[in-house]
C-alpha cells in the first residue's frame, strides 16, 4: 500500500493569516491544507502543526517509519533546534524543506539553518505556492 505524504508545520504557523501578511501572506494554514488536499488527488496526506519542539521530533521519527516523503516547514526551530536536526539526520525518507518567506534574505538570526543540511530539497520565498511545488515533487517521488 502507498504510504502517506507527511506535511509537518512548526511553531506559530497556526497564526498564519492573522498578522504579518506582507511577509507570510493572507492565507491561513487551514487554507493551505485544503488546497494541498485537493491537489493530492486521492493520495493520503497527513498535515499537522505543533508549537512543541519535542512533538515535532516525535512526528519526524514517526514520518520516517510511516510516510513516503516528509514536507517540513519547521518555522523558527529551523534556526535553533539541534534536536530536530538530529531527528532529520536519522530520518530515512526524502525531506523537502519549505518556507513561505526567504530566511536567507532576512535577519541575521535566521541565517543558521539546522534543517537544510538534512534536506533532499529546499523551497523558500514563494509563499504558500512553495507547499504546492513541494507536494508536486513529493507525488513524483517513488512511494
Ligand atoms: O518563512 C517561513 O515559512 C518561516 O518558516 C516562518 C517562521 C520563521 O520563524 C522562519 O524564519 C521562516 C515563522 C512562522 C510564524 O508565522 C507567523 C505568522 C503570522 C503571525 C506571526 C507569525
Amino acid at each position: 500500500m502507498t504510504k502517506p505524504i507527511y506535511v509537518l508545520n512548526g511553531p506559530n504557523l497556526n497564526l498564519l493569516g492573522t498578522r504579518e501578511p506582507e511577509i507570510y501572506g493572507h492565507e491561513t494554514l487551514d487554507d493551505i491544507r485544503d488546497r494541498l488536499q485537493a491537489q493530492a488527488d486521492g493520495r493520503k496526506l497527513d498535515f499537522r502543526q505543533t508549537n512543541s519542539e519535542g512533538t515535532l521530533v516525535d512526528w519526524v521519527q514517526e514520518a520516517s517509519r510511516e510516510a513516503s516523503v516528509l514536507i517540513l516547514n519547521a518555522g523558527a526551530y529551523t534556526h535553533t533546534s539541534v534536536a530536530l536536526h538530529d531527528a532529520l539526520r536519522a530520518c530515512t525518507i526524502p525531506l523537502i524543506e519549505v518556507h513561505l518567506s526567504n530566511p536567507a534574505a532576512r535577519e541575521a538570526f535566521r541565517q543558521t539553518n539546522y534543517v537544510a543540511p538534512a534536506a533532499t530539497a529546499s523551497i523558500a520565498g514563494l509563499g504558500s505556492r512553495g507547499y504546492e511545488f513541494a507536494l508536486d515533487a513529493a507525488m513524483k517521488m517513488k512511494a
